[in-house]
């Protein structure tokens, strides 16, 4: 995130973009709430009807994957209108006129005939971001999970850049990072292109750092994505592979091919705290212990850099993710010194080898009140990214087409599918599921369809049906609600025992980043009579409240 979330509380416009907050990010949705009852506008850009749009001011349910239409108009709305920031553009941004040019056929009338959202209200939402003292972008997969995930991001860059709101408090562009500590994971390197503090791997300076520090020498190419790993396992390229905290095989889309290239491996290693699906592939399983049973440090989403600390002790054998790795490292003979004592060793190291975390230390960060970059040991940490300038120099203005979705509704496959998460379980469920009572909360997976178009398929609320897409098919329960928009189906991924939503789920990826279509897949339903041994014990689900969709 470019701006830390107690921020959040005091901005004056909020502008939530695929961000199903109350159910994804609760804790941050209450810096929401408190704000709107300090009377900020929040609108709400998702195409269902999700629990945050009870306390917007507007919600754009816009079609599938049709961001960069709707966000190109608003940007076309505020300079038409002149409320761009002049003297920011004149200061910091780059590519103004530029931009300017390429906007013109991005009319309120083509972002509504492509979003389908009504012109009056993108046009009020434009002029809401402009005019406000301070306006916040937040959002998360339901424009990430696209093959235009990456123009998706910079279309709404732009706008924060034409309106100053970069680089100032209670504004900026803040992507809400999934997991505790997705952030912590890039931070250290676990990313195909970039050292430890985001150093690239590329540039021969880090690469001569890092050779220096570790005593080997360093591959100057990047290395590869996780989906291009597994194309790489099917086609021969890669023989093994170690997965460490991940449910592979559930979690990526298209499960066909995730379970070819995973059987393909001569060797596969998992290193998880439960013997989870993908576990029972591996070769060989390591034990992990839980972050309840780990000193540590965890990099929270606004760059946070917080202490976790031992509560209990791991049982079995299992043992901290960092002794794990150094104790295979030790036996595979390398040269590099993996005799790591303690995590603060590994966190001390870190420290030393990326600017960004340099001044920080396990005493600074006791009280978890720095957000990096923290280049000295006297340096306050930086809460709000691109104060005053931005590191590379200008803000680039992007200019963005909008691309339809890879996949879209025709005769055979008729509707959207679009997949995503329930506030009571966690992705694969293999930790959420453990608990006894969540099922009271959900009872089951089930297929979110609105009452036009279930009464079209003669489905009824609580039938079966069958979703088919070209990758391949499930039956789930459905749930006749207006929670999702007519055309628009919607599931999640936490049932995979009953129902492998991935089976389904669309593998083209955004070319940037490789991060797959989750959010767009076309599907053909229909009625099917309940399977035998599953209807039964399964009750209804509690369904969302509110008047929904029309
Ligand atoms: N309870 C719970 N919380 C979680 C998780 C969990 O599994 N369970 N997982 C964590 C992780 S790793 C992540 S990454 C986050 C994910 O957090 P979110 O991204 O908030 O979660 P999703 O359910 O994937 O929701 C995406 C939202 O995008 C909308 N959407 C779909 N397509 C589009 C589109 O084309 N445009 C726009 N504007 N919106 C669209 C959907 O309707 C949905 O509301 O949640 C984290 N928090
Ligand atoms: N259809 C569909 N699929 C999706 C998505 C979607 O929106 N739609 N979203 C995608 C996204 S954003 C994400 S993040 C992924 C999530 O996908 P995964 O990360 O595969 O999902 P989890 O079920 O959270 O699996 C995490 C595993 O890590 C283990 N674990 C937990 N803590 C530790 C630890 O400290 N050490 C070790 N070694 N293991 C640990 C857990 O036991 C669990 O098995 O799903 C992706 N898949
Ligand atoms: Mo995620």
């Amino acid at each position: 995130m470019s701006n830390s979330i107690p921020e959040i509380e005091d901005a004056k416009m909020m502008l939530c973009v695929g961000t199903n907050m109350t159910e994804c990010h609760p804790i941050i949705a209450v810096r929401v709430k408190k704000a709107v009852r300090k009377g900020a506008k929040l609108y709400v850009v998702d195409p269902r009807k999700i629990p945050l749009t009870e306390y917007a001011d507007g919600h754009l349910p816009l079609k599938l994957g049709s961001d960069v239409a709707l966000f190109n108009a608003m940007a076309k709305v505020i300079i038409d209108e002149g409320l761009e920031d002049k003297e920011y553009i004149e200061e910091r941004v780059e590519g103004f006129e530029e931009l300017k040019a390429h906007l013109q056929p991005f009319t309120l009338e083509y972002a509504e005939e492509i979003s389908g959202v009504p012109a009056e209200l993108i046009r009020e939402c434009a002029i809401e971001y402009a005019k406000a003292e301070s306006a916040g972008i937040y959002y998360t997969l339901g424009i990430t999970e696209h093959i235009c995930g990456v123009s998706n991001v910079q279309s709404l860059c732009n706008l924060a850049l034409i309106t100053g709101n970069l680089g100032k408090k209670s504004a900026g562009v803040n992507p809400l990072r999934g997991q505790n500590n997705i952030q912590g994971a890039g931070d250290c390197g676990a990313l195909p292109n970039n050292y430890p503090g985001f150093q690239s791997v590329e540039d021969p300076a880090c690469q001569e750092k890092f050779e220096k520090a570790w005593g080997v020498p360093m591959d100057p190419k990047k290395g590869i994505t996780k989906i291009a790993a597994l194309d790489h396992a099917v086609d021969g390229r890669i023989q093994a592979m170690w997965i460490c905290g991940e449910n592979t095989l559930v979690t990526d889309p298209d499960v066909k091919h995730t379970t070819k290239a995973l059987e393909s491996l001569d060797f596969l290693v998992v290193q998880d705290m439960f013997l989870t699906d993908t576990a029972k592939l591996a070769d060989v399983v390591f034990p992990a212990a839980a972050f309840t049973e780990v000193d540590g440090f965890f990099t929270n989403s606004d760059r946070r850099v917080q202490r976790i600390r031992k509560a209990a002790n791991p049982p079995g054998e299992a043992m901290p993710d960092w002794w794990i790795i150094s104790q295979v490292a030790q036996r595979m003979g390398t040269s590099v010194d993996f005799e790591y004592q303690s995590s603060e060793e590994v966190f001390d190291e870190l420290a030393a080898l990326s600017p960004i975390y340099a001044g920080l230390t396990y005493d600074r960060i006791e009280k978890g009140d720095l957000s990096w970059p923290v280049p000295d040991k006297d340096h306050p940490g930086t809460p709000i990214l691109h104060e005053g300038e931005f590191l590379n120099g200008k803000g680039k203005l992007q200019l963005l087409d909008y691309v339809p979705p890879s996949e879209n509704p025709d005769e055979e496959y008729p509707f959207y599918l679009t997949t995503g998460r329930r506030l009571p379980t966690y992705h694969s469920n293999t930790m959420t599921g453990r608990s006894g009572g969540f099922r009271i909360l959900v009872p089951n997976e089930w297929l979110e369809i609105h009452p036009a178009d279930s009464d079209r398929l003669g489905l009824a609320d609580g039938d079966w049906a069958r979703i088919k897409s070209r990758r391949g098919e499930v039956i789930t329960r459905v749930a006749v609600t207006r929670t999702s928009p007519r055309g628009t189906v919607f599931m999640s991924f936490a049932f995979p025992e009953e129902v492998m939503t991935n089976f389904v789920t669309n593998p083209e990826v955004d070319p940037r980043t490789e991060t797959p279509e989750f959010k767009v897949a076309a599907v053909s339903i229909e009625r099917v009579e309940a399977p035998s041994g599953l209807g039964a014990e399964q009750a209804l689900r509690a369904d969302p409240e509110g008047p929904g969709l029309v």
